[in-house]
């Protein structure tokens, strides 16, 4: 568990690939996820990779992963920037957080560049879209 990382995506982002590729890029969440397990296991380490639209189901699974996991990489989607019970879970971490969006949350409209997340994590990571997630497993990884 300790070797685990977690890989925590938000509300929408299973329709990845579906609508508005000039925004979110052409590859689905299958095409994230074996990106990341590719990622991970280069460096060693596991990985587990959830979505959830619900905002109940991602607090458990930080609740999962905070003091046993390796790290954890979230992109909380719109939650990012209203959800005070995330940030209020993230506050209860024992393990380092990497906040990563696909796409620049700052070239976008002014509500999404705000984040409850931010101020709790490590890194952040925008912009790049799934290389964000790499970028981010190598981070957690060197530690
Ligand atoms: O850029 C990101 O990764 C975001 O976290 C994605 C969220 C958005 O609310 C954040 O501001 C930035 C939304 C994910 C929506 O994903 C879709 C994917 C395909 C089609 C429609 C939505």
């Amino acid at each position: 568990m300790a070797d685990t990382i977690w890989v925590i995506n938000g509300p929408n982002l299973n329709l990845l690939g579906e609508r508005e590729p000039e925004i979110y890029g052409h590859d689905g969440l299958a095409g994230l996820k074996a990106r990341c397990e590719k990622a991970a296991a280069a460096h060693g380490v596991s990985l587990r990779f959830e979505q959830s639209n619900h905002e109940g189901e991602i607090i458990d699974w930080l609740h999962a992963a905070r003091i046993s996991a390796r790290g954890i990489i979230l992109n909380a989607g719109g939650y990012t920037h209203t959800s005070v019970a995330i940030h209020d879970a993230l506050k209860t971490l024992k393990v380092p957080l990497i906040e990563v969006h696909l796409s620049n949350i700052f070239a976008r409209e002014e509500f999404r560049h705000h984040s409850y997340i931010s101020p709790l994590a490590r890194g952040v990571i925008c912009g790049l879209g799934a290389r964000g997630y790499e970028l981010a497993i190598a981070a957690l990884v060197d530690g």
